[in-house]
């Protein structure tokens, strides 16, 4: 598995986004970050005012010419132009946000609204938010500053990067044919391209990173050249989209075992990450059942309805 610099970015907003500390020289001084009640406002206006003043190159999507590269272009939409913007070619899309998952205390539950445009159908199908995923994406702030883009596809697992952007990949379809260049490098003729518009609390939030400031919203170009259907990273035999125990579409939750990792010092490992869900030394693999035709069953011995891999006794 390819390692990217967006898997790295997200390392490092997980521990930015919990303190953020100013040293004054005697003492430091921790901030806490923003309740999300007070950023949604200001974050849907400054996407809304980008949408509403900015274009892209949809017209040669639409007919493309033999060279045409299939790169989206964004743009500043010129006043009297006849051209659409990027708010009437967009699709909103509303995920509920909670406090917690930023360690915020305030307890609060926000919807952050992000848009999306598929600028090319891809002819595959739509990998699930906890798949493995070949990709070529571009990343920059609303001003056009690109903070990072990879120029070749690469392999990257979605849950390890941020929401709004393992959300908005699983909104595209593959590809299906593989094109060689001459140059040996290839590339799909027919992947799902699209623009992506997020808030910053679908991105890193209070967290900075480069030119990424605190709760600055995000525009992602991504590729979809294919995927891992059913991508099971802890190899335990559960693909893990299904340990998203508590189905919220978020897949760094539900950690059986949290509290004996907490006891054991032993780093926090979120059940798709961990190949032994309940902690009891008998690897997930070995309590679940998988049929012949692939599907799996998840055996209860003793019947308290807890299934024998998320169960210790
Ligand atoms: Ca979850
Ligand atoms: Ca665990
Ligand atoms: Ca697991
Ligand atoms: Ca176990």
């Amino acid at each position: 598995m390819h390692k990217s610099k967006i898997l790295l970015l997200l390392t490092v907003v997980f521990i930015a986004v919990y303190s953020c500390k100013k040293d004054t020289g005697t003492e430091v001084i921790t901030i806490p970050p923003e309740p999300l009640s007070d950023v949604v406002g200001v974050n849907a206006e400054q996407i809304e005012v980008f949408l509403k003043t900015h274009t892209y190159n949809y017209e040669e999507f639409k007919s493309p010419a033999t060279d045409f590269d299939f790169e989206i272009k964004i743009d500043t939409l010129i006043e009297g132009n006849s051209k659409k913007s990027l708010f009437e070619l967009a699709t909103p899309r509303t995920l509920s946000v909670s406090s917690d998952y930023f360690g915020i205390d305030s307890d609060e539950v926000v919807d952050f609204t992000y848009y999306y445009i598929i600028a090319r159908e891809g002819a595959g199908s739509s990998p699930t938010v906890a798949d493995s995923t070949l990709v070529k994406y571009k990343g920059q702030l609303l001003d056009g500053r690109v903070f990072d883009q990879s120029s070749n596809y690469l392999w990257q697992y979605l849950p390890l990067t941020i929401r709004g952007y393992y959300d908005g990949i699983s909104q595209l379809k593959s590809g299906t044919n593989v094109i060689e260049n001459s140059d040996g490098t290839s590339k799909y003729s027919d992947s799902g391209i699209g623009l992506f518009v997020f808030p910053s609390a679908l991105g890193y939030y209070s967290g900075s990173q480069g030119i990424i400031g605190q709760y600055e919203n995000l525009v992602f170009t991504l590729e979809l050249g294919n995927y891992v259907p059913d991508t099971d990273y802890d190899n335990d035999g559960i693909p893990s989209i299904l340990e998203d125990l508590n189905g919220d579409g978020i897949l760094t939750n539900d950690n059986t075992d949290e509290a004996e990792e907490v006891r054991a010092y032993t780093p926090y490992t979120a059940n798709h990450i961990d190949a032994d869900d309940d902690n009891d030394g008998i690897p997930t693999r070995f309590e679940i059942t998988i049929n012949e035709d692939g599907t799996i069953s998840f055996p209860d011995t003793d019947g308290d309805g807890i299934p024998d891999y998320l169960d210790k006794d």
